[in-house]
């Protein structure tokens, strides 16, 4: 399945990881690129050092290419931004905000930009400003979400720009990979699945309160403020929107999922932590190295496509 995203990535399969934060560390993002997709390494809210030293592990475990998602939000976004330059990244993908003043110094230095995006509007500004492609990524995706739907927004963005397109948001098989591709996208981007592969580094809770998930075990924390964020349900989402419920300041909220991201990640509080996860997670159920998902995915989508 070659498409103009395999080759200007330079990768087997049209599979890209998804940055998550605390979750895309080197082990895994060299996983997935030694598997044939694209690995990426979250820099989520570190600091710019930590960003280095997380790409220069991963150079050490493979060859392949790999990226590193900047996420924009972050007090570190600055640093973050000059850190993949430095260290010679070949491909940024960007979250949760614009990324138009990197665009310069990131083009100029060579790197693939690829912005996420909510919207068509996003997808048409990053088109003009320079991006290489875009990832819609629809409201199914676990993290900080946009409104519309995977079904609907990738047509709508794959209609709007020339510069591929991959989805994101509720894939996590390959009958996912080939709806996807039904609507016009070149590759995918999958977070939620790789959650729970073997070289995944998040405590074995996280991986097990996925794998048990049902369908509608997710929730939306923060809409009111305009930050919203998809998890698993669970004591802190309740807390979350009893409290939001009352009116409490964006501040005071932000106090209670301070860190609790890591809690839930490294700590394995999957009660009193943050489990962000995709809709997806309900049709997850086993842990499998990621070799093993991306071929088990792709052997299925090729079938639905006809292209084996
Ligand atoms: O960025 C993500 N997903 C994330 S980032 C993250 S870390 C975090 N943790 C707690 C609170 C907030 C963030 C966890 N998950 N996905 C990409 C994405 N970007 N989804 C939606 C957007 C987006 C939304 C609005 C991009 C741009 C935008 O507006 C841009 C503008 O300023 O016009």
């Amino acid at each position: 399945m070659k498409t103009r995203i395999t080759e200007m990535l330079g990768i087997e399969y049209p599979i890209i990881q998804g940055g998550m934060a605390w979750v895309a560390e080197h082990n895994l993002a060299a996983a997935v690129s030694e598997a044939g997709g694209l690995g990426l390494i979250g820099g989520a809210s570190a600091p710019g050092e930590v960003v280095r030293e997380e790409i220069r592990k991963a150079k050490e475990l493979t060859k392949k290419p790999f990226g590193v998602n900047v996420m924009l939000m972050s007090p570190h976004a600055d640093d973050v931004a000059k850190v993949v330059v430095e260290e010679g990244v070949k491909v940024v993908t960007t979250g949760a905000g614009n990324p138009a003043k990197y665009m310069k110094m990131w083009k100029e230095a060579g790197i693939i930009v690829i912005p996420v995006v909510a919207s068509v509007a996003l997808a048409k500004l990053m088109e003009r400003g320079g991006a290489d492609a875009v990832v819609a990524e629809g409201t199914e995706s676990g993290g900080h979400i946009g409104e519309a739907t995977t079904m609907t927004l990738v047509p709508q963005v794959v209609d709007a720009v020339s510069i591929p397109v991959i989805a994101a948001g509720g894939i996590a098989d390959g009958r996912g990979i080939a709806a996807a591709f039904m609507l016009g996208a070149e590759a995918v981007q999958i977070g939620t699945r790789f959650v729970v592969s073997k070289e995944s580094i998040v405590h074995e809770n996280y991986k097990q309160r996925i794998i048990k998930a049902k369908d509608i075990d997710s929730a939306v924390t923060g809409r009111s403020h305009g930050h919203p964020v998809r998890c698993l349900r669970n004591q802190m989402t309740r807390e979350y929107n009893r409290l939001e419920a009352e009116g409490k300041s964006f501040e005071e909220l932000e106090y209670l999922t301070l860190g609790s991201l890591r809690k839930a990640v490294m700590e394995g509080d999957v009660t009193n932590g943050t489990v962000m996860a995709g809709q997806i997670a309900g049709m997850i159920t086993k842990e499998q190295t990621c070799k093993e998902m991306i071929e088990e995915m792709m052997n299925q989508a090729e079938t639905l496509l006809g292209r084996k």
